[in-house]
C-alpha cells in the first residue's frame, strides 16, 4: 500500500520532468538556427523606433567557418593587399572590394553549409521591361552554384519572362497592385519584404537580398557578400563629405540625419543579410515611413532615406563597396576594379507612372 502511494506521486513527477526535458531540447535545437522574432508585426506600429529592443535581436547567426581539409588557395598576408581603398569600417565591419577576399575559399566554406538565398525584385508597371536582363545576368553571376529563390513582385504576372534557371534555383511571382506614383512603389517594398519574410522565407531561406530591377549583373556577386546586416555604398557619394549626402534633413521626419552625422550614404537599391536582421530593418523603415506619412512628410529619397537612418543607428555588419551597385552612366573610378552589378541607363519620363 505504502509502495503504491509512493509510485502514484512519482509517476506525475517523472512525466513532468520528461516534458520539461523535451521542451528544453526543442528550445536548444531551435536556438542554434536563426531565431524567429517574437515581436509581432504590430509591435512598433504605434511607436516607431530606430533602436531595436534587445529581446528581438537575432542570436543564432552562425559564425563558425569550416573549410574542407587540404583546400589549396593562395597564402593570405596581413601586410600586403590593397592600399588604395579602406577595407574595414570604424566599427570593424569588412568593406568588400575586389582583391580583399578569396572566392574559392569563401565558396568552399559556404557551399558546405547548404544555405538558401532569397532575392526580392519589384517590377511594377513598365519596369517589367528590365526583368529579363536582371534574371538572365543573375544566372551568370549571382551566387552561382548555390540555392537561390527569386521572388518577383509585379502587377503584370503574365509578362514575367521565361528564363532558364540552373538546378537549385527557382522563381516565384507575387502579384501586387499597380500604382500611380513611383514613390509609393519604391516605398511599399519594405512592407512587402517584411510580409514575405513572415509568410514564406522563415520556412526555407537563410539569407535575403533586396535588389532594384533596373539593373544587371556583370561579375561575381557571391558568398563574400553574406553577413548579418549587409549594406551597399552608393556609387554617387562615396568621395563626398557627409554634409553632401542626400539624407533626410527635416528634423520632424523619422528618417532625419543631422548635419555632421552619418557614416556612409547607402543604396536603397541593394541591401540584405540574414532574415531576422532584414526583417527588423524592413519593419522599422516601414513603420517610420508610415509615421511620416501620417504627419504629411515624405522623406527625400523615400525608403532609401529611412534605410540610411536605420543603418546610422544599427551599423551593418558587412559593407559592400560600390562595385556591388554601380551606375552605367558613370565612368568607372580607378579604385573600382570590377563592376559586379549596376543600374542601367533609363529615361525616367518613359518608364515611371508619374514624374
Ligand atoms: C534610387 C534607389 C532606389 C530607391 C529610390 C528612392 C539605387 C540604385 N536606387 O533609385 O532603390 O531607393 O532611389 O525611392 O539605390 N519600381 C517599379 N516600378 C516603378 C518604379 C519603381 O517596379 O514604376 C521599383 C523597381 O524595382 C525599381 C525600384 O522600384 O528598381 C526603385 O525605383 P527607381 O529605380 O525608379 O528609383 P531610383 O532610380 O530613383
Amino acid at each position: 500500500m505504502q509502495m503504491y502511494a509512493m509510485n502514484s506521486k512519482a509517476v506525475p513527477a517523472i512525466l513532468l520532468t520528461l516534458l520539461l526535458m523535451v521542451v528544453l531540447y526543442y528550445y536548444l535545437t531551435q536556438s542554434s538556427r536563426v531565431i524567429v522574432s517574437p515581436c509581432p508585426t504590430s509591435c512598433w506600429t504605434s511607436e516607431p523606433k530606430d533602436r531595436v529592443p534587445t529581446y528581438v535581436i537575432p542570436t543564432g547567426y552562425v559564425f563558425h567557418l569550416e573549410t574542407p581539409d587540404h583546400l589549396q588557395y593562395s597564402q593570405p598576408s596581413i601586410v600586403k593587399g590593397r592600399t588604395d581603398v579602406v577595407a574595414v569600417t570604424p566599427w570593424l565591419a569588412p568593406i568588400v572590394w575586389e582583391g580583399t577576399f578569396n572566392p574559392v575559399l569563401l565558396d568552399s566554406i559556404y557551399k558546405q553549409k547548404k544555405i538558401s538565398i532569397a532575392v526580392t525584385v519589384f517590377a511594377v508597371g513598365k519596369y517589367i521591361m528590365f526583368l529579363k536582363n536582371f534574371l538572365e545576368t543573375a544566372e551568370q553571376h549571382f551566387f552561382v552554384g548555390f540555392n537561390v529563390h527569386v521572388y518577383v513582385f509585379t502587377d503584370r504576372p503574365k509578362e514575367v519572362p521565361k528564363v532558364n534557371m540552373a538546378v537549385g534555383r527557382q522563381l516565384t511571382v507575387r502579384s501586387v497592385p499597380s500604382s500611380k506614383r513611383w514613390q509609393e512603389i519604391s516605398a511599399r517594398r519594405m512592407e512587402l519584404i517584411q510580409k514575405l519574410i513572415e509568410e514564406q522565407l522563415r520556412k526555407n531561406s537563410d539569407y535575403i537580398f533586396c535588389l532594384d530591377v533596373d539593373s544587371k549583373f556583370h561579375d561575381r556577386w557571391g558568398a563574400e557578400s553574406l553577413g548579418g546586416l549587409v549594406a551597399v555604398i552608393h556609387p554617387g557619394y562615396y568621395l563626398d563629405d557627409r554634409g553632401k549626402f542626400p539624407y533626410e534633413r527635416q528634423s520632424a521626419s523619422k528618417a532625419y540625419v543631422a548635419h555632421g552625422e552619418g557614416d556612409f550614404y547607402y543604396c536603397g537599391g541593394a541591401f540584405g543579410g540574414i532574415l531576422e536582421e532584414v526583417y527588423l530593418l524592413a519593419n522599422t523603415c516601414r513603420s517610420n515611413f508610415e509615421e511620416d506619412a501620417k504627419n504629411g512628410i515624405e522623406a527625400a529619397w523615400q525608403e532609401e532615406s529611412h534605410l540610411n537612418r536605420y543603418m546610422w543607428i544599427n551599423k551593418p555588419s558587412k559593407v559592400l563597396s560600390p562595385e556591388y551597385l554601380w551606375q552605367d552612366f558613370k565612368p568607372r573610378n580607378p579604385e573600382v576594379k570590377t563592376v559586379r552589378f549596376s543600374g542601367v541607363i533609363k529615361n525616367y519620363a518613359d518608364i515611371r507612372p508619374n514624374v
